[in-house]
């Protein structure tokens, strides 16, 4: 049993305690899912060798929980499990993955048309059964199709996020058989593209039959497809497919260039290869019989006279030129992120105190983060009002006032009213050292009022940064419609900048959106939107997003030393450069 599953398990006791109306368990464990799932401690590695009192070491597991995942892996399940499974026979993991389908509807759901599963749920949906039950309607009805339509249309990829540090595992272990020189990650996740299709691993040893043996045998792997000495695929756990290739030392460059793809920077890169009179493939750029290059990437693009391009970027949409003229942008470095602008607290649906998440970013070696909790329009989290504002302020000096190297800056995520106005009054934003500000209702309105509602709130003379643009949630929640155009230069004409959100399912600032900020001059602001100290590590999946956009670290705010970031916050937006 895996770190994932024990997660997944947790997740459905969440649920089903929320589907009760019990209090406090369902974030309790939740955060232990978040924190067991990324945790580089292996949950049954930790037990076998120091009992239920190890598992206590992964944070967020206490008494309660640990004795379960004892179950869990001891006996597959636990009594309370058990019980509330029985009572509520259903794909509640699935199911609440559609929009607008809490735990709650989702038991209302079972009782009146013992709706289990996403099939039984589409079904029913296209019937016009939900319409029937009270406080559904026919746009609920309509929404669930849409988010049934959604999560099809995602099925089979992968986020970056889930995929990365799995794919990082074994890239690192592979590189630590004997007889392996070279073992490097390709493809998408190369790439750092925002979804996953598969993985694929090229290595170059002596001893190709011992690395496919170690492949085979990684703990995620739950099937193998194909077991050879020069390929070999499976699958994993978790449904992704994943391959080694072993691959000649000497035409290892070539096999990166050709296997990092995409396939539509290829196809041109190959074609200036024709132009040339050579021929591109996977084992090295050619005239006739004779090989010119192979070794390395660079040179590989250096026979066709390009600079080697960052692989976020080998896109087809310029980096060939840019290469050719040597005009290649220097990309924000991963790491460089010194502080996170957008986390919550327990003050409001974040899971850990102001101090905790302090700690937890300074040990991940961030300079500075800033507390944005959630406003008083947004009821269901305990959204702040101005007093509690102020209360929270008084907290955050008294944390800062400790010597540590380390500050918190006083912030907010204020709603953005259907109107553009802010929840908050001027007078209590002024006081903050950082403000954001989000959509998160009437997400429905139509492109020409959404977009006037959020220039409307940009204009607000306090606002410093528009959180989550486009409210996107990854194969969950489509897009506002909004002519994110006119939203990006407004950003620049009010001095607001713009999120790039971090979080593995959010990314709702895209990569082309990026582009278009950093071609028009607008600063940019990487941030996690973490709710737990688990949160904080996904800066670099932001950074992705920040490269594939041609971003540099001048572009990004939140790179400055706190002093230079504060110089920034504290001048009057129509001054700010
Ligand atoms: P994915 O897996 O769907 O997220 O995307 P990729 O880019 O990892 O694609 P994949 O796994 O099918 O192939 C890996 C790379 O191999 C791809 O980026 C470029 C190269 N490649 C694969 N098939 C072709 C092809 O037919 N033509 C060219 N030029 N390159 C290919
Ligand atoms: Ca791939
Ligand atoms: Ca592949
Ligand atoms: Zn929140």
């Amino acid at each position: 049993m895996t770190n994932r599953d024990i997660a997944a398990v947790l997740r459905e006791m969440a649920l089903y305690y929320e589907m009760e109306g019990v209090a406090f368990k369902p974030a309790a464990y939740e955060a232990a899912a978040d924190s067991i799932e990324s945790s580089g401690l292996d949950a049954a590695t930790l037990y076998e060798e120091g009992g239920r009192p190890a598992l206590k070491k992964i944070p967020g597991v206490g008494e309660g929980i640990s004795h379960h995942i004892e179950g869990l892996l001891k006996r597959g399940g636990f009594p309370e499990y058990r019980r509330l499974h029985k009572k509520y026979p259903i794909d509640v993991l699935t199911l609440t993955s559609i929009e607008d389908l809490g735990p709650k509807r989702a038991k209302v759901l079972y009782q009146k048309l013992k709706i289990k599963t996403l099939h039984d749920l589409e079904r029913a949906a296209t019937a016009g059964k939900i319409r029937t039950i009270p406080g559904f309607g026919v746009k609920t009805e309509e929404k669930f199709l849409k988010g049934i339509a959604l999560k099809k249309s995602s099925h089979g990829r992968y986020l970056l996020g889930h995929i990365l540090p799995i794919a990082t595992k074994m890239e690192e272990e592979l590189r630590r058989v004997s007889g392996v020189k070279h073992a490097v990650v390709a493809g998408s996740i190369r790439r750092r593209q925002e979804t996953i299709g598969d993985i694929d691993i090229l290595v170059t040893t002596s001893q190709p039959e011992k690395v496919m043996a170690v492949f085979v045998g990684f703990p995620e792997v739950a099937e193998v497809l194909e077991h050879g000495p020069t390929k070999t695929t499976v699958r994993l756990q978790n449904g992704c497919q994943a391959d080694v290739r072993v691959i000649a030392d000497e035409s290892f460059g070539a096999a990166l260039q050709y296997f990092t793809g995409s396939k539509e920077h290829n196809v041109v890169v190959r074609k200036m290869a024709i132009a040339k009179g050579l021929k591109l493939n996977e084992y090295g750029i050619w005239r006739g019989r004779k090989r010119l290059a192979a070794k390395t990437e660079e040179d590989v693009y250096k026979v066709l006279g390009l600079s080697a391009m960052p692989p976020e970027i080998r896109t087809a949409s310029g980096e060939i030129e840019a290469a050719k003229k040597n005009r290649l942008p220097v990309l924000i470095p991963y790491g460089s992120v010194r502080g996170d602008l957008q986390t919550q607290t327990s003050w409001t649906d974040g899971e850990f105190s102001i101090a905790e998440m302090a700690a937890a970013a300074q040990a991940l070696g961030l300079e500075y983060i800033a507390v944005t909790d959630h406003t008083r329009s947004l009821a269901m989290t305990g959204g702040l009002d101005e007093k509690k504002l102020w209360l929270q302020g008084r907290e955050i000096d008294a944390l800062n006032a400790k010597p540590s190297g380390f500050t918190i800056l006083k912030g907010a995520e204020v709603n953005i009213m259907k109107d553009g106005s802010l929840d908050i009054d001027d007078e209590a934003l002024k006081k903050l050292d950082v403000v954001g500000a989000a959509v998160h209702s009437h997400f429905k309105l139509s492109r020409a009022e959404q977009t006037a509602r959020v220039i409307a709130a940009m204009k607000n003379p306090h606002l410093d940064v528009l959180f989550h643009p486009t409210g996107r949630i990854i194969g969950r929640r489509e897009p506002i419609d909004l002519d994110i155009e006119a939203v990006i230069k407004a950003a620049k004409a009010t001095g607001t900048a713009v999120e790039i959100d971090s979080y593995p399912d959010r990314s709702d600032l895209r990569d082309s959106h990026v582009r278009m900020a950093v071609e028009l001059g607008v600063k940019l602001v990487i941030d996690t939107d973490a709710h737990a100290t688990a949160h904080l590590k996904y800066l670099d999946l932001g950074v992705a997003i920040a490269r594939r956009g041609w971003a540099s670290t001048s572009d990004v705010l939140n790179t400055r030393p706190l002093a230079e970031l504060l110089r920034w916050l504290r001048t009057p937006k129509n001054k700010r450069k």
